[in-house]
């Protein structure tokens, strides 16, 4: 039988440089998430040197600042933490949509692995569900997320 060789991400942030970058926006749910982030990549080996917080002032603002984060060569994965809430939100298709294309169009341009850990709810209590509550904290998977891309891309 023939072997396959199978690729995947360690999930071991020991020497990675990381950014951690999140929108102040609703911040008692994004501090959150950022804890939960900084404790993950910790938790995985990640030292506390290597790993930066930038604060932007809402979502919509990740893309531009993950950009130039990206393109300075200085990180080997970006972690992008948000709360964009629809009740609150008139315009809430356009700022979570602007965040996660905007996002995602960064690492595809870039080649850096950009985690995508902003919430996008219809409520406020999905919010806290997912910040620590019955539903995790999503700023810790995305990171470990992270993590594993950055490491697959090493790999690959
Ligand atoms: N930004 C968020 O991150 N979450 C929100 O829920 C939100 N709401 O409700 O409007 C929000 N708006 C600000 C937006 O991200 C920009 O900062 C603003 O439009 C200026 O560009």
């Amino acid at each position: 039988m023939s072997e396959f060789t199978v690729h995947s991400g360690r999930p071991d942030a020991t020497g990675l440089r990381i950014a951690v970058v999140a929108a102040r926006f609703n911040d008692a749910i994004v501090e959150l998430l950022v804890r939960g982030a900084l404790g993950e990549l910790r938790r995985h080996g990640g030292a506390d040197e290597d790993v930066e917080v930038v604060w932007v002032p809402g979502a919509f603002e990740l893309p531009v600042v993950l950009q130039h984060l990206a393109a300075s060569g200085r990180y080997d994965a970006l972690v992008a933490l948000g709360c964009v809430v629809r009740g609150a939100t008139p315009h809430f298709d356009h700022v979570a949509g602007q965040a996660a294309a905007g996002t995602a169009a960064v690492a595809r341009e870039t080649g850096v692995p950009i985690a995508f850990g902003v919430l996008t709810t219809d409520t406020w209590e999905q919010a806290v569900e997912r910040s620590g509550g019955k539903l995790g904290n999503k700023g810790a998977e995305a990171a470990l997320t992270a993590v594993e891309t950055a490491r697959l891309l090493q790999a690959l």
